[in-house]
């Protein structure tokens, strides 16, 4: 059966979707992916005529994905189309826009090629698990099926479906690889808490992948697309000691490339960051989220001490690993000086790069459903743009402190690395937003991430080709 898979544009690899492709085609089905920032997804889906079109979706990108699926409803008469990932996960009320056919929760792994085998039967799809469908006007929810316990057992991923119509990405020097899934804490605004409360019961939240396993599409890639650097994209890498040890000893012996890692501040010590180095990792991402103590562990949940991240910085540092510290602005009952105080501890730890997002409340987060029941969202969910620097979907003390946080989000990793301008930014952001800080925001973050966290040599073609993809994302 022929699939179909939409995408907007490529400003990371559509992990999920590549996963789905490999399982797909191991069961011997048709899949193809449109980019639909290089073709008319509906002129390809007319000729190519799918029977299943599908998308991932993040809250604030359904509105791209349902667009331009009711026009492909309307032009392939008889499409089914199919909806997973993040929002649909945490928002299968999406089921009831019209041309949406089914909503996938959770993991799609089996739940997609089980219905692609009823619908290629013309057999009853209603019952299968992890489905919401729209039968005869009617919305049928289906239960969620176990986790996936043994993530060896998946096919690696189907990179040649992005890559054959990407050559950006075919040639990138970085590629990123997941070690595994889930994650053990419970900050509020994160999706890890609502997913496990979707799956309690049903499997263990912490899963990883063998090491070998890992290894050896490691050396997959390696061998059909060459590259220079992995980004693991779990939420936290250095989870488990006995597995980072076991990475430790055997990724350098198999010509592992140096990598990027995301670790958490409480789990930051001597000897798992000896184990990092000794693996090859040359940077880290740390989350400090927000220097304010009552917003950091009672509103995000966070758990964490300044004393435990300046302390966490402390040790990555000497270590000689490449810090990105993430920070949320605008945060419910937050406000300019509470952003302002994130920057001074930012300053503390001294990254290489401080990145910075906008807060967004997504659904069935504890913080998104507080900031909504508090009354503190501006419109609803369904605001949420997808980017996340660009505008706070928060209200504020009023509209000119609303204004100096967005536009602070520009500045803010050049006052950490320049602690001296913060007064001058403090003034700047009074200012109506403009190109200037939107370039200075993209040049500093580029000079960032190409001199201290990817040092890697390029070609001129590879480095145009990197900085015009770069300048282009404007999510994140
Ligand atoms: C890597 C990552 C990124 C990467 C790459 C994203 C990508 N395009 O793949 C980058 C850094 C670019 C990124 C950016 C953003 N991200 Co992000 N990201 C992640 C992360 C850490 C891993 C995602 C991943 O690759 N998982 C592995 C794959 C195999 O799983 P999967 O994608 O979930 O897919 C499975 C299922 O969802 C399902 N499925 C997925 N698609 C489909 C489609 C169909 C048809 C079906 C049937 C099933 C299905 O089946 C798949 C296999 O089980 C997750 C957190 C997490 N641990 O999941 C956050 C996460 C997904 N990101 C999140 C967000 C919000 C964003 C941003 C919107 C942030 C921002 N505003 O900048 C942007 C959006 C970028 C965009 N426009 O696509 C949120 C989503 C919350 C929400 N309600 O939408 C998450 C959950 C983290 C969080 N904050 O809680 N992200
Ligand atoms: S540590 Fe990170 S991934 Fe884990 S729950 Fe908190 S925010 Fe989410």
């Amino acid at each position: 059966m022929r699939i179909l898979f939409i995408v907007e544009k490529i400003e990371f690899e559509p992990l999920g979707i590549l996963q789905l492709s490999s399982i797909l085609k191991r069961a011997g089905h048709d899949v193809k992916l449109v980019i639909a920032a290089d073709e008319n997804p509906v002129a390809v889906a007319k000729s190519y005529q799918p029977r299943v079109v599908g998308y991932t979706a993040f809250t604030g990108t359904q509105h791209f994905y349902l667009q331009v699926n009711r026009r492909i409803k309307e032009e392939v008469p008889g499409v089914f189309s199919v909806f997973g990932g993040p929002h649909p996960t945490f928002f299968p009320e999406m089921i009831e826009e019209t041309g949406v056919d089914g909503i996938c929760l959770g993991e799609g792994e089996d739940a997609l090629p089980d219905l692609v085998t009823a619908l290629d039967a013309s057999a009853d799809h209603t019952a299968i698990p992890n489905w919401w469908f729209k039968v005869d006007g009617r919305v049928v929810q289906n239960d969620l099926r176990p986790l996936i316990a043994d993530l060896d057992a998946l096919p690696f991923l189907d990179r040649a479906l992005l890559y054959d119509i990407h050559p950006i990405s075919r040639h990138a020097k970085n590629r990123p690889m997941i070690m595994g899934r889930g994650c053990p804490f419970n900050c509020s605004y994160c999706f890890n808490h609502a997913y496990f409360e979707l799956y309690k019961g049903k499997g263990k939240r912490i899963r990883q992948r063998s090491v070998d396993n890992v290894i050896e599409e490691y050396a997959q890639l390696q061998a059909q697309y060459p590259f220079s650097f992995v980004i693991f994209t779990d939420d936290t890498f250095i989870v488990s000691r006995e597995w980072l040890r076991e990475f430790a000893g055997k990724w350098p012996a198999a010509g592992g490339a140096p990598f990027h890692a995301q670790v958490r501040a409480n789990l930051v010590n001597d000897e798992i960051t000896e184990l990092l180095v000794q693996a090859g990792c040359q940077a880290v991402g740390m989350g400090v989220e927000s220097g304010n103590d009552y917003l950091r562990n009672e509103v995000l949940n966070r758990n964490l001490s300044r004393e435990q991240i300046t302390r966490a910085a402390g040790i990555l540092n000497q270590h000689r690993l490449a810090l990105i510290t993430t920070t949320m602005l605008g945060l419910p009952k937050g406000s300019l000086a509470t952003d302002l105080e994130s920057l001074e501890l930012n300053v503390a730890c001294r990254p290489a790069y401080a990145a910075t997002y906008l807060y967004q409340p997504y659904p069935r987060t504890r913080l998104g459903e507080f900031t909504k029941s508090e009354g503190l969202l501006e419109g609803s969910f369904d605001d949420i743009i997808p980017s996340a620097v660009q505008k706070s979907v928060l209200k504020f003390a009023s509209p000119q402190e609303k204004h100096r946080i967005e536009h602070l989000q520009n500045w803010f990793a050049i006052g950490v690395e320049w602690p001296a301008l913060v007064p001058l930014i403090r003034q700047i952001i009074k200012l109506p937003k403009n190109p200037v800080s939107w370039l200075a925001y993209k040049l500093w973050k580029g000079y960032a991430l190409r001199r201290r966290i990817h040092p890697y040599p390029m070609t001129v073609k590879e480095f145009t080709d990197t900085v015009r993809q770069f300048m282009a994302i404007d999510t994140h």
